[in-house]
């Protein structure tokens, strides 16, 4: 039993996921953390913040060669953003699957973004897209002791710990 749970402990991903401006703005906010809730992830952290643009284009940095980039960072410094840390196994590839692919005109139905946008330029939500990137994000946008660690009730019937 205790391997059980040392091995469920190792297996813990964390991950950064970002309502932009847009989502907000449009009342998409329980929605979006619905979808990632009831799959079974846990919310480790959240708090709402306008970024800076500066900020923002810390943030996007890998993208700064891209014509788009300049109105991207405008965008997300344009209002609130709900930023959240998520939690749980494998939650780093399958948050990326809740969200849909960057186009939401190719992303399937029933992702976040073939749900709920239309066009690239807005998406409504960010996720990170690989561990070392989840790393960076998690300590771009959050203090350490801002992320919180707790054990779910429901985490016995989520995971297969006993
Ligand atoms: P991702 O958000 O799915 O990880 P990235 O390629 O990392 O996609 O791009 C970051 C964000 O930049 C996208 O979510 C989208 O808002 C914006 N973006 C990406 N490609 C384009 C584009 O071709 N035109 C306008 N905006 C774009
Ligand atoms: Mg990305």
């Amino acid at each position: 039993m205790l391997q059980d749970q040392e091995a469920h402990a190792a297996e813990m991903e964390r991950t950064f996921i970002a309502i932009k401006p847009d989502g907000g703005q449009r009342g998409l906010v329980a929605e979006i953390i619905c979808r990632f809730e009831r799959k079974g992830f846990k919310l480790v952290a959240i708090k709402m913040l306008v970024p800076s643009k500066e900020f923002a284009q810390k943030h996007y940095d890998d993208l700064k060669e891209k014509p788009f980039f300049d109105g991207l960072c405008e965008f997300l410094s344009s209002g609130p953003v709900i930023a959240m840390v998520w939690e749980g196994e494998g939650v780093i590839k399958y948050g990326r699957k809740l969200i849909g692919a960057t186009d939401p005109q190719k992303s399937e139905p029933g992702t976040i973004r073939g749900d709920l946008a239309v066009v690239v330029g807005r998406n409504i939500i960010h996720g990170s897209d690989g561990l070392e990137t989840a790393k960076n994000e998690i300590n771009l946008w959050f203090q350490p002791q801002e992320l919180v660690s707790y054990t779910s009730n429901a985490e016995n019937w989520i995971y297969a710990v006993n």
